[in-house]
């Protein structure tokens, strides 16, 4: 599925502290591709890999995995055509009616995103949607903070895959339901950016089915060698195309069913 390392270890380990790096002090960096032309998607996920050692090493927690680009409107926003995935981590997390400093970020966008919670590890390859049903043990609205470490927000796939597809922070709230209790793909969105209606969308944006994001996640970590272990949280994907935030905006999230997440950028 992923194509074969060209970078050796060494190098890997560099780019990992050159993303980080970014991250840390907040500034842009030339895509990794730049210098490195043939880096290939196995290179990239070496390189998140060896950043996620870098951020356990000094005590950040990862707290689940995130699919990214599952939807047309996210990949024509960001010209890219195949999802990738990432992880999350404690040290953004925040819960609803948070405050968010922006000053946390480079250029931060957010996106609403359906989260689920495993209840059954997954393994794939060949894992289907009828297995990420049965290995769901609830769901759960989230807005996904994504960060790009590259300059202008613009990037190739092995650069955003080595920047732990822009993951930069998330945000839960709304009510838990219980993975038989909702239709993920009819699930209704609307994002609201200081009280006018920024995006609007439903579960099926994201890959047909929600299902399918998960399935694919299942089957990206079997290529890496990894599961999918029971109790993760997962961050499906953003329904619609990301949204800019600045310092003084008010986001209010609103689900079909799921509730509503608020959030203050500050
Ligand atoms: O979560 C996402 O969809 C982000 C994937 C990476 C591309 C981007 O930063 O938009
Ligand atoms: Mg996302």
């Amino acid at each position: 599925m992923f194509n074969a390392r060209t970078l050796n270890d060494a190098t890997v380990a560099a780019l990992a502290e050159r993303v980080d790096n970014a991250a840390r002090d907040r500034h842009t960096i030339p895509v990794l591709t730049a210098e490195y032309p043939a880096m290939t998607d196995g290179d990239a996920y070496a390189v998140q890999a060896a950043l996620r050692g870098r951020m356990e090493a000094r005590g950040t927690r990862v707290t689940g995995l995130k699919m990214g680009l599952t939807s047309k409107a996210k990949m024509l926003q960001m010209g890219l055509t195949a999802s990738l995935h990432g992880f999350i981590t404690d040290d953004a997390a925040y819960g609803d009616g948070a405050e968010v400093p922006v000053a946390r970020f480079i250029h931060p966008r957010i996106e609403a995103e359906i989260a689920v919670v495993t209840k059954h590890a997954l393994r794939g390859p060949h894992c289907t949607a009828a297995d990420a049903a049965a290995a769901i043990d609830f769901v759960l609205p989230a807005v996904e903070i994504i960060d790009s470490r590259f300059e202008a927000f613009k990037f190739d796939l092995p650069s955003v895959v080595a920047d732990n597809t822009s993951a930069a922070g998330y945000v839960l709230g709304g009510r838990l339901r219980a993975a038989g209790d909702i239709d993920l793909v009819t699930e209704g969105v609307v994002l609201n950016r200081n009280g006018q209606v920024a995006e609007t969308g439903a579960g099926a944006a994201v890959l047909g089915d929600p299902l399918e994001s998960i399935a694919m996640l299942a089957n990206q970590r079997a290529a890496l060698g990894a599961d999918i272990p029971a109790g993760t949280l997962i961050l499906t994907g953003g329904i619609t195309a990301a949204v800019h935030v600045a310092a003084g905006d008010s986001i209010v999230v609103q689900y079909q069913s799921l509730g509503s997440i608020r959030i203050k950028f500050i």
